[in-house]
């Protein structure tokens, strides 16, 4: 593989606050991706894997466990499991995370728009992420939307999560595809927009990627490109991210899965609801 383009994703400790420098605000903005090192202690991984535990044994109500042709491990995903699962409702409102999206956001309001759970198996060579921007996905207009992304596991290069170097700070919203199955069209995919690129050698000026350890915390915003590979890994490599929204952020009413949309929301107003709470304002 060409690695000519290939750079390191710069990377963050956290301050005595437990919060980020303003430094890795100012890279968030310029790269539109960071890593906060150890911005989780074993304790609570803990906390998110007594969560997933009782997430995969079927208390959370959004849940995919797919195998690809000539895998011998699955990939799992789950979203949303803060509604059903306590332990990740502990993760998400008692740990620093809220106050590390609010300071990495500028915003005055913080929403919490959702968690997923990314879990691929050992062995699951296929279970390949494609190139894509997690607002294709979302019936959202607006910028302020960030993935705060914990590895639970040490996940080295060849299984690390690549991002297109600035890419969010181009306006281009390009069409959602399909994570289970690459080559299918995406159900919920509005055909107008154009599809990502995928072959990141001709596309992409720089790709950052960086290897991880379990309890680092990648952060990029909703319109960054990212992709990863499967996993050829002999063990588990899992992720679990929340996704948080600013007060930039108004419902569009553009097709999208029910993870991302309730009943009562309005064309052109916040997203505020039992759904997606309100978690802090100024
Ligand atoms: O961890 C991965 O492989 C992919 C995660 C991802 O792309 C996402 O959560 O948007």
């Amino acid at each position: 593989m060409n690695k000519s383009n290939f750079g390191n994703v710069k990377a963050f400790a956290l301050n005595d606050n437990m919060n980020v420098p303003e430094s890795a605000l100012n890279s968030l903005r310029h790269d539109g991706v960071i890593c906060i090192r150890q911005a989780f202690s074993q304790r609570w991984l803990d906390v998110v894997e007594k969560g997933i535990t009782q997430a995969l044994s079927e208390a959370s109500t959004d849940i995919d466990i797919v195998k690809r042709k000539k895998d011998t491990g699955s990939f799992s995903v789950s979203s949303g499991a803060w509604m059903q699962v306590q332990p990740i409702r502990h993760f998400i409102f008692e740990s620093h995370l809220s106050n590390i999206a609010w300071l990495l956001l500028e915003t005055r309001q913080l929403v919490l728009f959702y968690d997923f759970l990314l879990i691929k198996q050992a062995y699951s060579d296929n279970a390949v992420t494609p190139w894509h921007q997690d607002h294709s996905y979302y019936p959202l207009d607006g910028k302020k939307a960030i993935n705060c992304w914990t590895a639970l596991d040490d996940i080295p290069l060849e299984s690390a999560l690549q991002f297109s170097k600035g890419s969010h700070r181009a306006a281009t919203l390009h069409r959602a595809v399909d994570f289970e199955n690459p080559e299918n069209d995406y159900r919920h995919a509005r055909k107008e927009l154009p599809l990502p690129p995928q072959d990141q050698q001709e596309s992409f000026a720089t790709i950052l990627t960086t290897a991880v350890d379990a309890g680092d915390m990648l952060v990029w915003y909703s319109y960054t490109l990212h992709s990863a590979p499967g996993n050829r890994l002999n063990r588990r490599r899992a992720a679990f991210s929340v996704n948080w929204l600013g007060d930039d952020i108004v419902y569009n009413a553009k097709p999208s899965l029910e993870t991302y949309r309730d009943p009562g929301l309005v064309a052109g107003r916040p997203i505020i609801c039992d759904k997606f709470p309100l978690v802090r304002s100024a």
